[in-house]
């Protein structure tokens, strides 16, 4: 089977995080009719893998298994250096069934005030997997570097992006206009990756 997808195509966008869909659907451009995984109803798999592009896959073959379509699916999180990668693939379980991502970043400042250094690095990581109903699956990772700034700045954005600022720049990803972001992120780099694989 050829690994490609043509422009209009039907295409599962497998998240339940509305601000990744939402730049999932800006860095995809109109190219694919977009469904999402709350319009088909699919349940949430548990991320019982322990990286980034395991639990990306799992998610993406869960979703394309379910609907007989194909589906993208991404597993991203913010790593810092000081905290030897954490909170990483537990980005989202760091913010608790609440979903708090301002307790998340506090307890992110706490950490680092514990370990007691003054290495503020971080990355954010995103895999993203297009998996084939029962079959084939193609994985890309994308990385952007920074240093993490408190307290948390802007509104924008999603999760972490209020304590991010991508190297080179002041502004944190909360506080810069989305096609800003979307123009340097850990998943547009991964989208590109994508991209050249496939179309
Ligand atoms: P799905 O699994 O349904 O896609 P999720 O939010 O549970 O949604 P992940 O397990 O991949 O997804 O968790 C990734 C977390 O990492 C996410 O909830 C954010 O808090 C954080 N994260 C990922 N990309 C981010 C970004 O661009 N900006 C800020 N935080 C980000």
């Amino acid at each position: 089977m050829a690994l490609t997808l043509e422009p209009g195509a039907k295409l599962v966008v497998a998240t339940h995080n509305p601000g990744k869909a939402r730049e999932l659907a800006e860095i995809l451009e109109n190219r694919f009719q977009l469904i999402t995984a709350g319009d088909l109803d699919l349940s949430e798999p548990e991320e019982t893998e322990t990286s980034f592009v395991g639990n990306a896959l799992l998610k993406a073959r869960a979703a394309a298994d379910a609907s007989g379509l194909p589906a993208l699916a991404d597993d991203s999180g913010l790593s810092v250096s000081a905290l030897e990668g954490a909170p990483g693939i537990y980005s989202a379980r760091w913010a608790g069934p609440e979903r708090d991502f301002y307790a998340a970043m506090r307890k992110v400042e706490e950490r680092l005030e514990e370990a007691d250094g003054d290495d503020r690095s971080a990355w954010f990581t995103c895999a993203l997997a297009l998996a084939w109903p029962h079959g084939a699956a193609v994985v890309v990772e994308g990385r952007v570097d920074g240093t993490l700034a408190f307290p948390p700045r802007g509104e924008r954005g999603f999760g972490y992006d209020p304590i991010f600022v991508p190297e080179g720049g002041d502004l944190t990803f909360g506080e810069m206009e989305p096609a800003a972001k979307d123009a340097m992120s850990h998943r547009a780099l991964a989208f590109a990756k994508l991209k050249a694989a496939l179309w």
